[in-house]
């Protein structure tokens, strides 16, 4: 298994988030990631490549060119504002809800933070623009590596910030350039006719649901907190169907807070059986293991050795299959339990 991992995820580390009227520490911290790598050396698992540079022509055909635009913009933006911004992550503060113009982008910066954003919850620093992008470049190499000829079936974008939150135009819940509908799309340009994207994070991936919402070439499947008391809140319903050519290709299974594994499960099952019925070509796994039971900010009860059933599950489908790393936040056993997984899996 190769897995290619961002050497510069470490300088994406916001200071603070918004939570109940006030600026918290961010659980999405650069710990996180060095808990991965320490728990696959010791366990021999996987060869580590440095990713190459970004293909941007492809993060511009998944996301619209304003929205890259403004994300490669914002902190020179922002530091344009008043230099002593260096100091303080960029936070929105105001959004265009029902009845405001969207066909509008004004010039003043928070207005267009607002504009490409969902929540107050994602700081953006100073590196957030060069770690998001070399984790962009590890989702699209790994799909490229098990799409080449002689390449492992199995490749991993061990990378942060994740991905599965931010949408064609949008950032929020710690994502900025959706790293598993990056790989999905490299897939599909390497020759996969059919690619299934499965997300089994705790939380719905409302971005890659939107940006292949009305394609009837990618299934997405995601198995979640059932977002009526979870975030994100307003997107991962179960009449959620897909529209127009995509009707049909995008199935969420929610799930109540306090579910365990007999019944997570099932309904993994349910999604592995979706896909082999879509009979995809290609896979990516959008991989959280916030759906532990340590996790702090999540409420199913995943324990650390059910992360190797998982893992053989998936492995099941017999396909190329990328992973990409999105939520977890009970650092310490993140990377046990991402190692459980890709062990689990083999390859
Ligand atoms: C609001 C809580 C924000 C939760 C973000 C969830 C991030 C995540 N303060 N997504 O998969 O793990
Ligand atoms: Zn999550």
């Amino acid at each position: 298994m190769l897995i290619f991992h961002n050497p510069v995820h470490d300088q994406h580390a916001g200071r603070q988030e918004m939570f109940r009227g006030k600026l918290v520490p961010c659980h999405e911290t650069p710990a996180r990631l060095e808990y991965v790598m320490d728990a696959l050396r010791q366990r021999g698992i996987g060869e580590l490549r440095a990713p190459s540079a970004p293909d941007m022509e492809l993060v511009k055909r998944v996301h619209t060119p304003r929205y890259v635009d403004f994300l490669a913009r914002a902190w020179q933006d922002w530091l344009a504002l008043d230099p002593t911004n260096a100091e303080l992550d960029i936070l929105p503060s105001v959004w265009p809800v029902r009845g405001f113009r969207h066909d509008i982008e004004p010039t003043n910066f928070a207005a267009r933070l607002g504009l490409f954003s969902f929540d107050s919850g994602c700081p953006i620093t100073a590196g957030t623009w060069t770690a998001a992008t070399a984790g962009a470049a590890c989702a699209i190499d790994a799909a490229r590596a098990v799409t080449g000829t002689g390449g492992p079936r199995v490749a991993m974008a061990l990378t942060r910030p994740p991905g599965h939150h931010a949408g064609a135009d949008f950032f929020g819940g710690y994502c900025f350039l959706n790293n598993a509908a990056l790989a999905a799309q490299a897939l599909r340009d390497a020759g996969a006719a059919r690619v299934a994207i499965l997300d089994v994070d705790y939380h719905h991936g409302n971005g890659t649901q939107s940006i292949f919402y009305e394609r009837g070439d990618v299934l997405t499947v995601s198995v979640h907190g059932d977002p009526t008391t979870e975030y994100p809140f307003f997107l991962g319903y179960a009449d959620e169907a897909g529209e127009g050519a995509g009707f049909g290709a995008n199935l969420n299974l929610p799930l109540p807070a306090g579910t365990d594994f007999a019944t997570w499960t099932q309904a993994l099952q349910q999604g592995l059986s979706a896909i082999a019925a879509f009979k995809a070509d290609a896979l990516v796994i959008a991989l959280g293991v916030d759906t532990y039971e340590g996790d702090p900010i999540s409420k199913f009860k995943l324990k650390s050795a059910h992360y190797l059933e998982v893992g053989r599950a998936l492995a099941s489908l017999g396909l190329p299959t990328v992973f990409t790393m999105e939520g977890g936040y009970a650092v310490a056993d993140v990377g046990v339990n991402v190692a459980n997984v890709l062990e689990g899996f083999g390859g």
